[in-house]
């Protein structure tokens, strides 16, 4: 997977890309990152992507033609198929040609909640162009122009699409096959089966008087699924009900 993130500030993601699972999985050339200043793309000798708003009110907005610059020239720079492209496919240009081209994902408070389902379509996508905003919010015509989709990671106003587009890339890079050792774990992940995770021990086995599950040190391995499954069940019930309400998750139950 081939991910190009566009930001004013590229410096934030230097050690997040080069630590844990996200650096191992770009170091075993697994997943590719590049960050891009979108000052790069700026049009004037001062490099500036903001202006004042039309019509008046607080704060600044992102100004369109660094952003459509930007884009075009990662488009161009070749990135891997998918059908993104402006408008969704009529565009001019090699790179923009029909159904060539990155999928283009906006992060933003007005896009859809990103959850386990988005993070595996997007995961399907071979490339991906993300774009971080500032300030109060990014001029409409770059939605318009050069954005495929928007993507929020909750109801809640950041500062910027920094945090949430690593929030993005951390989740992507697990579903990148050989990215988390155990492939089955991430099978078992939260909300693969639409339930929460079971309970975890470990030692030491007695801790503040608590003790472990005895199934857990039980070595009956049909046991402690069955108790794992009912775990995950009883915590779903007390904690996200809602996930409930499609009834429980088929595969997760049944192979306790
Ligand atoms: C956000 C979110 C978010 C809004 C204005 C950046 C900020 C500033 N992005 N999920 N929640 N973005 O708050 O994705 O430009």
């Amino acid at each position: 997977m081939r991910i190009q993130v566009l930001t004013i500030f590229p410096e934030l993601f230097g050690p997040f890309l080069a630590t844990s699972l996200v650096g191992r999985a770009i170091a075993r050339g697994l997943l590719a990152v590049e960050v891009r200043d979108l000052r790069d793309f700026a049009e004037d000798r001062h490099r500036s992507v903001d202006d004042e708003p039309y019509g008046g009110g607080g704060g600044m907005v992102m100004m369109a033609p660094p952003w459509i610059r930007a884009v075009r020239a990662l488009m161009a720079a070749g990135g891997e198929g998918d059908e993104g492209g402006e408008g969704g496919g009529a565009t001019a240009g090699a790179a923009g040609s029909p159904g060539f081209g990155p999928w283009r994902v906006l992060l933003s408070p007005q896009g859809a909640r990103l959850d386990d389902a988005k993070v595996r379509e997007l995961a399907a996508r071979r490339g991906l162009i993300l774009l971080c905003g500032r300030y109060e919010g990014i001029d409409e015509r770059v939605r318009q122009t050069v954005v495929d989709e928007e993507v929020s990671i909750g109801d809640y106003v950041l500062s910027g699409g920094e945090l949430p587009a690593m929030v993005l890339i951390e989740a992507l890079s697990r579903q990148v096959p050989g990215v988390v050792g155990q492939a089955e774990s991430v099978a078992q992940d939260s909300f693969r089966g639409g339930l929460l995770d079971h309970p975890h021990y470990t030692r030491p086995p007695v801790v503040e008087g608590l003790a472990v599950p005895a199934v857990l040190l039980s070595g009956d391995h049909a046991a402690i699924r069955r108790w794992r499954g009912e775990e995950a069940v009883r915590a779903t019930r007390a904690k996200r009900p809602d996930l409930l309400e499609g009834g429980v998750g088929p595969g997760r139950v049944l192979d306790c």
